[in-house]
């Protein structure tokens, strides 16, 4: 049997949001799997078949300095194929498959350790428009996800998913973690890496935006599950950039 070893990556406790939406699935995709999977993918063929699928899950607090270093210690570890980060994109409307990363946060954007030293407690995660500076001012200005991008999305149409491609991941954590992310995927090109910003969670009440939290974990199976089978089978198709 051929091993694949996925980590799914999301974040604590996120300032002003009941339930993160990124760590409830990075941890049902860690305790259940691929659990309620159906093949829906370009071809009958399902990508599991002859895998023994071992799935992490990795949780980092909503830190510019400790995100990054917590995924990068977990990947050490793990030596996984395929890399899943997640994180709550508060603004979308549904799933946000994200194509790049880009070499820019802000510098005065408050995270969990602002928070931790100064005892704040407002909401943050909306950020200003000026003091922007680089994540690395020696890295290219942005770096592209490996992920199917293409596959995943006609998989999201098959089940009916609400999703979007994504070149915006922010300019606070998500996008800094993201940008950490690719740079060391681009000296590991035997592993896939990517981002999925998922929506709050709605589970039909009042609230116009977001997605249940069930529909979100399916998602994200979705996303592995057409990863495992390009992994499995690099095709030269337009798949990767939609
Ligand atoms: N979303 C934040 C950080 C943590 C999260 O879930 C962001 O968009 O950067």
């Amino acid at each position: 049997m051929e091993q694949i070893k996925v980590i799914v990556a999301g974040y604590d406790h996120y300032e002003g949001v009941d339930v993160n939406p990124s760590y409830q699935v990075s941890r049902a995709l860690a305790d259940h799997g691929m659990e309620g999977m159906r093949p829906v993918g370009p071809t009958e063929e399902d990508p599991l078949e002859g895998v023994d699928l071992a799935i992490s899950s990795v949780t980092m607090p909503v830190s510019f300095a400790k995100a990054w270093p917590i995924l990068h210690e977990a990947i050490e570890r793990v030596q996984p194929d395929i890399i899943i980060a997640t994180g709550l994109k508060r603004r979308a409307r549904g799933i946000a498959m994200e194509r790049c990363a880009v070499n820019l946060k802000e510098d005065d954007a408050d995270d969990a350790d602002d928070r931790q030293n100064s005892g704040k407690q407002e909401p943050r995660g909306i950020v200003c428009e000026t003091g922007r500076q680089p994540i690395d001012p020696q890295g290219p200005a942005a770096y592209w996800t490996r992920l199917p991008l293409r596959a995943i999305l006609h998989d999201f149409g098959a089940c009916g998913i609400p999703a979007t491609l994504s070149s915006d991941a922010g300019t606070y954590v998500c996008n800094a973690l993201f940008y950490n992310l690719l740079a060391w995927a681009a000296g590991h090109t035997d592993v896939l890496a990517g981002f999925v910003s998922l929506p709050l969670v709605n589970e039909g009440g009042g609230q116009e935006w977001g997605l249940p939290l069930n529909q979100q974990i399916q998602a994200v199976r979705e996303v592995a599950n057409e990863t495992i089978r390009y992994y499995r089978r690099p095709s030269s198709s337009p798949i990767l950039i939609a």
